[in-house]
């Protein structure tokens, strides 16, 4: 298998773990988004939408972190990566959408260097966009993992899910922009207890061999 990502990457972040806690290695091929490599033809015959990660696996090409889990928990089911039965799948799904399809888009680098050229935005301008987006969000989250009364040392009790795949590498793109995380405690407990494991320890974007 062969994974196209960048160390900072928060979508691939998702997917080197998800690899990681199922055990299966893959070859990096990194893509540096500062250098615009995600913007090359050569890459956009990978990934037509110019975005990291894509997978590829058996010769075949597969996009959209959400959907690469999905693949990945269809094809190599073991262990899994979501619950076993249907009401919690979707809780887990819903966790994972919330991270994937809610808060991150609104933070992508598209999204920033939009408001930078366009709107004429500083560095703290930025921030503060960032900052408005990941607090509106996360307080989504957290009050929705609060009542759901389904989390345990993880997102969903004690077992490793696509949602911690997804909590993880949000928090860590929210503590590079310095953002509060007191008000979270159950994503940050999470969060801890997640990255005392090796599959995410290995995953993280400073120990990537593209790392600056
Ligand atoms: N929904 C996509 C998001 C992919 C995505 O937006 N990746 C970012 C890096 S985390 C990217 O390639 N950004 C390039 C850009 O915004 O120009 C997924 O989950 O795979």
């Amino acid at each position: 298998m062969k994974l196209y990502t960048f160390f900072r990457s928060s979508a691939a972040f998702r997917m080197r773990i998800a690899l990681n806690c199922k055990g299966l290695a893959y070859a990096p091929q990194v893509v540096s988004l500062p250098k615009d490599e995600h913007k090359l033809s050569s890459y956009l015959a990978v990934h037509p939408q110019g975005l990291v990660p894509a997978l590829e696996d058996g010769g075949k090409i597969y996009v959209q972190s959400l959907a690469m889990m999905e693949y990945l928990e269809e094809t190599r089911p073991q262990p899994p990566l979501l619950p076993a039965n249907a009401e919690d799948r979707a809780y887990v799904r819903a966790v994972a959408q919330i991270i994937a399809c809610e808060i991150h888009p609104l933070n992508n680098l598209r999204t920033l260097r939009y408001l930078k050229k366009s709107y004429r935005l500083d560095d703290e301008g930025v921030n503060v966009w960032y900052r408005h987006w990941i607090a509106e969000g996360l307080n989504g989250l957290e009050v929705f993992l609060a009542s759901s009364k389904k989390h345990g040392k993880y997102c969903y009790r004690d077992q490793v899910t696509i949602a911690d795949c997804c909590l993880v590498p949000q928090v860590f793109n929210a503590q590079r922009y310095q953002c509060d995380l007191a008000p979270y405690p159950t994503i940050m407990g999470i969060f801890a207890e997640c990255m005392k494991l090796d599959a995410f320890i290995d995953a993280q974007p400073s120990r990537q061999p593209d790392a600056a």
